[in-house]
């Protein structure tokens, strides 16, 4: 029997039912937490404050042989491209899986993306001696299972370490290569509270805690927000034109105000975030209707004529000629203006 939780890898405990670990029973599998996400889907405990990686780190110090593979989010790929987590990667060599690519839109020229990222990849100054493949893939990608090993029994990696930011896919992409579903996948944030090791025939994959991003979405909305967003499947994007100054309301917690005479506003966001459009001058009085209080950020932008504006956590939205811009969003969220990806 094991003494972690084969879910999310914490030690289990008998002793404090609101602590994380705990588990009536010793001997089972699961801790309460990881049970009640996969049967009721409800989280009990808000994780985002209580994750530890100083088992990580030290992993990370002591182990040799090891490649890291760094999962990213394709619709928060900017946001990670742009942290200091080069600093985590230290001495070992290290992939980069651009992960969830299965969102975007169907029609999307994938020859376009993949040179668009390497772009981003190499302005971020992530080209270093260490990284030794950049992959595109998704959670049920199965022509990357092949691809992906390939690659790891060429150059006789056996032993990965699956690092990234938290709801990357880590966790997803173990299950998917290492053929084991023990793992606890789900889309609350900081699902993964330890290291995990999961074996093959051929390769040993180390699951990891995911990496706090404080400036994505995720950590300014509570847990039953974003059991509503719908971040699986496949995005439809959603098409403006301008013609005059609009604000649109998204959710209830985005306001995008734009001016533009011949413009256009391409949103890729989750399907089910509601988008309301109304003219500028009435939005003072949809606003207090229309947003639910909090504190927000205001940004604002000039002179936008092709770019892509991406929200840490959520998705991007692609500017075409908009004289200006304003973006009200929760505080503390990260925006990053970059060229289009799509
Ligand atoms: N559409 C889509 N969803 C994915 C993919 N990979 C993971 N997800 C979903 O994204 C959410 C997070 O996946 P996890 O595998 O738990 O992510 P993680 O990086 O292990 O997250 P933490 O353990 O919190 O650090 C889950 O709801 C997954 O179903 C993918 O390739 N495509
Ligand atoms: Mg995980």
């Amino acid at each position: 029997m094991s003494e972690k939780c084969i879910g999310c890898g914490i030690i289990k405990q008998n002793q404090n039912e609101s602590e994380l670990g705990y588990c009536r029973d010793l001997n089972q599998d699961y801790c309460q937490r990881c049970f009640r996400i996969m049967h009721y889907n409800d989280p009990l405990i808000d994780t985002r404050e209580l994750v530890s990686f100083k088992e990580m780190h030290n992993y990370l110090d002591e182990t040799d042989n090891l490649l890291i593979a760094l999962v990213v989010d394709i619709m928060s790929v900017s946001s990670f491209l742009k942290s200091d987590y080069k600093q985590l990667i230290k001495r070992h060599p290290f992939v980069i899986l651009i992960n969830k690519i299965d969102l975007l839109p169907e029609n999307a020229n994938m020859e376009k993306v993949e040179a668009n990222l390497l772009e981003l990849i190499k302005e971020e100054g992530w080209l270093t001696a260490d990284l030794k493949g950049i992959y595109l893939c998704h959670h049920r990608d199965k022509t990357f299972i092949d691809l992906f090993k390939d690659f790891l029994r060429e150059n006789e990696y056996q032993k990965l370490i699956f690092m990234g930011s938290f709801n990357a896919g880590k966790t997803s992409l173990i299950r998917l290569l290492s053929d084991n579903k023990q793992l606890l996948n789900s889309y609350y944030p900081c699902t993964t509270l330890a290291l995990q090791s999961v074996k093959d025939d051929e390769f040993e994959y180390l699951d990891s805690p995911g990496l706090i991003d404080e400036g994505n979405i995720m950590m300014r909305l509570d847990l039953n927000e974003l059991k509503n967003l719908d971040f699986k499947k496949r995005i439809k994007a959603k098409i403006y034109q301008l013609y005059s100054a609009q604000s649109y309301f998204i959710a209830d917690f985005l306001r995008l105000d734009a001016v533009s005479k011949r413009g256009s506003l391409v949103f890729y966001l989750p399907n089910n975030l509601d988008i309301k459009r109304v003219k500028q001058e009435n939005a003072h009085r949809n606003e207090a209707i229309l947003l639910k209080e909090q504190e927000y950020d205001i940004y604002e932008f000039k002179d936008c004529h092709n770019e892509d504006y991406e929200i840490a956590g959520l998705g991007f939205i692609a500017v075409r000629n908009i004289a200006q811009m304003m973006l009200k969003l929760p505080k503390g969220t990260r925006i990053i203006k970059r060229g289009n990806l799509l």
